[in-house]
């Protein structure tokens, strides 16, 4: 049995985990499998006006999130933990940036083995670079990328990641076979899946294609591998060896 997965978000937009409270994820901290704490950055700020920016050295367009209320957050997040560096298992920091390294499914696997993940969710052009490398003594720090597109924060990206990563607890998803079949994918291992159908067997004049009607197990097994190659082919070729 697994203990509790802590996870602990840093956003200047606390509203953006609202739908944590949803669904699956929703269902998973109600049911004590998940404990999430969302921090607002402005919290540990010292002065009236609350600031986490300013001007970026060396110039250039737009402000830099400041890393003194970065320090106070994390430092406030490790507190209640007695600190070994050396721990097998460290806390993770994620820090969501277009210039990180890719969030795939083989990173959510290995961060849903860990104990506590924190996300440091930045806005303008990002934190101070120093926030990771102080970090680095303390932390797991990984800083990924959602995808090759730039959204204007890291809370969306967090929220993808987190789904991708609790749905994968134990426990979580109420039918365990829906991922060991998505895992090794039935026929398609690495390759898209092939499409879906239900019924009625007609709709608006398009009918299911006759192989899944059939009852035949192996041909219906091959016509989806045959069209999870195609699809890839079409839309990821990057995918196939
Ligand atoms: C400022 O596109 B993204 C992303 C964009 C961002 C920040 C973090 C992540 C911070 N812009 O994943």
């Amino acid at each position: 049995m697994r203990d509790v997965m802590r996870l602990d978000l840093i956003t200047i937009f606390p509203d953006y985990f609202a739908p944590l409270g949803l669904s699956l994820i929703g269902k998973a901290i109600a049911d004590g499998l998940l404990d999430v704490t969302v921090r607002d950055l402005r919290d540990f700020t010292h002065d009236v006006h609350r600031t986490v920016d300013d001007t970026p050295y060396g110039g250039g367009a737009g402000m830099v999130m400041k890393p003194e209320p970065w320090g106070r957050a994390l430092d406030a997040i490790l507190a209640p933990d007695a600190i070994d560096e050396s721990a097998a298992d460290r806390p993770v920091l994620v820090i969501p940036t277009p210039s990180g390294e890719p969030f795939r499914q083989s990173v959510a696997e290995e961060l849903s083995q860990k104990r506590h993940l924190v996300f440091a969710c930045g806005r303008y052009e990002g934190i101070d670079h120093r926030v990771a490398v102080w970090a680095a003594d303390l932390f797991d720090v990984r800083e990924l990328s959602l995808g090759d597109y730039v959204l204007n924060g890291g809370e969306v990206a967090a929220l993808a990641m987190i789904e991708a990563v609790v749905r994968l607890l134990p426990g979580v998803i109420g039918n365990p076979e829906s991922l060991v079949e998505e895992s090794y994918a039935g026929a398609t291992d690495g390759l898209l899946e092939y499409p879906v159908y239900t019924k009625p067997a007609s709709w608006r004049g398009l009918d299911v294609p006759e192989v899944l009607l059939s009852g035949h197990h192996g041909r219906v097994d091959q016509w989806r591998a045959e069209q999870s190659r195609e699809l890839t082919s079409q839309r990821r070729p990057d995918l196939l060896r």
